[in-house]
């Protein structure tokens, strides 16, 4: 990583009150922000979904991701998936929803959440660098049967700038395991995504609510306005 040139302590505008970033401890999360669960003809839309409410959190994350990349602070990413020989995919998991098409058929991308294939990896626009570490995760929870927390253990990290999707399923999971385990947590609100409006904002007030109960939230440019 390069050598970080920054203040010790940036204080950024959120909710319900600043958020004390500290440059060398805060890592930036990006959740699930997968080909599958954002691209036109993949699972979500196939599912029925509007896609385009995922993908305006798109733009944000790159001018946030490239922000952060700039600054030489820590990234990491995370994808939905599984094993491709569904060993660790829960039955009841790959029933859910009664679909015909479920977790591990082949779908329009490939088949669906399984480690590998062309749906479940990165959007280009995100794509993650090779010094960048990706966690596949089987739930919906980053920390969930993953090493993200020993990764972030040795790395120093006590803080996180989670982004991704979806606001009220991956995102919130994290944040709340996150939080559990004495992890900060900043949400910029331009940089998760729900297919549900009324979803992204509940998912949103979740978080801030009674001081902070899982975290902050604010907007990518308070961020980046704090990285300038
Ligand atoms: N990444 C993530 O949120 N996985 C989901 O399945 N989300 C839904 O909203 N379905």
């Amino acid at each position: 990583m390069k050598e970080t040139l920054m203040k010790d302590l940036l204080s950024i505008e959120a909710q319900p009150y600043p958020f004390e970033l500290e440059p060398a401890k805060c890592a930036l999360l990006i959740i699930d922000m997968q080909r599958d669960f954002l691209e036109p003809g993949g699972f979500g839309e196939m599912l029925g979904n509007d896609v385009s409410q995922l993908r305006r959190a798109i733009e944000p994350n790159k001018q946030l991701l490239a922000a952060w990349r700039a600054a030489g602070l820590v990234v990491l990413h995370t994808r939905e998936g599984h094993r491709p020989d569904l060993s660790d995919l829960p039955p009841a998991k790959k029933v859910r929803g009664h679909g015909t098409t479920t977790i591990g058929d082949v779908g329009p991308m490939g088949r669906i959440l399984i480690r590998g294939e062309p749906g479940q990896d990165i959007i280009p626009e995100l794509y993650p660098l090779p010094s960048e570490p990706v966690i596949d995760k089987p739930g919906k929870g980053a920390f969930f049967a993953t090493d993200l927390h020993a990764i972030l253990q040795n790395l120093g990290i006590t803080q996180l700038v989670v982004t991704g999707v979806t606001t009220e399923v991956c995102v919130n999971t994290t944040v709340r395991e996150a939080n559990d385990r004495g992890f900060e947590c900043l949400v910029p609100e331009d940089c998760v995504g729900s297919y549900f409006p009324e979803f992204q904002e509940a998912g949103l007030k979740m978080i801030k609510a009674q001081g902070g109960i899982f975290g902050w939230v604010t907007h990518s440019s308070q961020i980046l306005a704090a990285l300038a």
